[in-house]
């Protein structure tokens, strides 16, 4: 057994597509592209105003990197058609609705046809099988069940992996454990937050985890620096799995066992990188927004939707030999900067200054206030048991040394307060670091 305890003589074999040579999944790309724009362009409204709007029509489109000419799809879209506007299908076809209540105002709700939710499936046994899991093991899906995608996404896609599925959803961190330890629990499948909580509370109760051998940790940005506390502490390999309710849910992307970036399902999702600001396209290696385009989508097709993720794609072949193509980890979104005293700052890079300095738990939260007009961050970080016994004189110093390691990283001086183990919200699903209290 090597240290991840994965299965004598390797994984199980992964799907072909993974692996087409690119000529080949470039023709299959443009093929469901033609197809998928001209069902858009019937089905749905919008896209047809605005590609007249343009002077295009579907079969414009004769090479993948005309793509760039067609008009965009925004959050904004879904929402001004609420609730079905953008459906594709007529309603009896339609199998399945979620829905994704973002950060303001109405949710976004998306559709599926059964044709949908077998790609998402399959997606999700490509994607869990590139994590080096398979049939025989046993998913803890802690992923929230309900309109929220990640429950059932990866719930489906494990059963049809031939794993075993419990579907725990997320919450009631006790009866998770309970599970874990008496089921012979061995992949783990939630928000990495969550996960971080889960680990705490198996340590506290002394709950062997010694089975646990793969963690699928998405929905939310986590650090490289998390990524080794987490593994560090429990021993397991984690993995970052991408993915958005507009696309499809959990299973865009996953990071095989090289974990040197997202493989992109391209033969369903296709990518681009865009300048977040005018919407060029900008060249490969190049970090921008990420634009995806639904390749075999019925019920709901998105040309170009513009997720606000930032990212950069990877082209250089990867040594698992997938051929797909891969996106950089998501640290940040455009829209989750905040801008302190005219500098610009993004949770995750608090998140990376901090798992930097010894003594903190990685359980923090970010305060914006202001004072005579000044904007004010204040970032309050979990100490551990330990270190919180420390001399007034320790925790002064460890306070600065936190202080400093932010700085460091953002080149701003903001005020670090220490909290006591486990006075810091935990979440069940994706955590929310920054509490915003300039206007209220
Ligand atoms: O979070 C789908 C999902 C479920 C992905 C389970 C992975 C695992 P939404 O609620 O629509 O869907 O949120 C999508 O979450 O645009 C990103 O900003 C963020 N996000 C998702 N995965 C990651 C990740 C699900 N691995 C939004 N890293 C996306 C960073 C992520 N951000």
């Amino acid at each position: 057994m090597n240290r991840w305890n994965d299965p004598p003589g390797g994984f199980l074999p992964v799907s072909a597509p993974d692996f087409l040579p690119r000529p080949q999944l470039e023709a299959v790309q443009l093929q469901r592209l033609k197809a998928v724009v001209t069902r858009a362009f019937e089905h749905q409204e919008l896209f047809r105003t605005r590609m007249g709007e343009r002077g295009l029509k579907p079969d414009d489109l004769g090479h993948l990197s005309d793509l760039g000419r067609l008009p965009f799809t925004v959050k904004n879209d879904l929402r001004d058609t609420y609730p079905f506007g953008l459906f594709a299908s007529p309603m009896e076809e339609v199998v399945r609705l979620h829905a994704s209540s973002g950060t303001t105002g109405k949710p976004i709700v998306v559709a599926y046809a059964q044709a949908d939710l077998d790609v998402w499936s399959e997606v999700m046994v490509r994607a869990f099988a590139a994590c080096g899991v398979h049939r025989g093991d046993v998913i803890q899906n802690a992923y929230g069940y309900g309109l929220f995608t990640g429950g059932l996404g990866a719930h489906y896609g494990g059963e049809a992996l031939g794993a075993t599925v419990i579907p725990i959803s997320g919450g009631n961190t006790e009866r998770q454990l309970m599970v874990m330890q008496d089921f012979g629990v061995t992949v783990i499948c939630c928000t990495p937050s969550y996960f971080l909580h889960v680990a705490e509370a198996a340590r506290e109760a002394a709950v062997d985890l010694s089975r646990l051998r793969v963690g699928v940790f998405g929905a939310e940005p986590w650090s490289e620096g998390m990524r080794e506390r987490i593994q560090e502490e429990t021993g397991i390999r984690a993995h970052d799995i991408y993915g958005l309710s507009e696309i499809i849910g959990p299973g865009v992307g996953i990071e095989c066992t090289e974990r040197r970036g997202l493989h992109i399902f391209e033969d369903h999702f296709y990518p681009e990188i865009v300048d977040p600001d005018s919407g060029e396209v900008l060249p490969e290696g190049s970090e921008g927004e990420l634009v995806l385009t639904t390749l075999s989508k019925q019920a709901m097709p998105m040309i170009r939707y513009r997720t606000r993720d930032i990212t950069a794609l990877v082209s250089e072949p990867c040594a698992c030999g997938r051929t797909l193509r891969r996106i950089r980890r998501i640290g940040r979104r455009s829209d989750d900067m905040m801008i302190i005293r005219g500098v610009n700052v993004f949770p995750s890079q608090i998140e990376t200054a901090l798992l930097r300095v010894e003594g903190t738990l990685p359980h923090y939260q970010i305060v914006l206030t202001r004072a005579s007009g000044l904007d004010q961050m204040e970032v309050r970080v979990e100490v551990t048991p330990e270190v919180f016994s420390d001399e007034i004189k320790q925790l002064e110093s460890l306070k600065h040394r936190l202080e400093a390691a932010i700085e460091n990283v953002v080149g701003l001086r903001v005020s670090v307060t220490l909290a006591e183990p486990r006075t810091i919200a935990r979440s069940e699903g994706k955590a929310r670091r920054v509490t915003d209290l300039r206007d209220v």
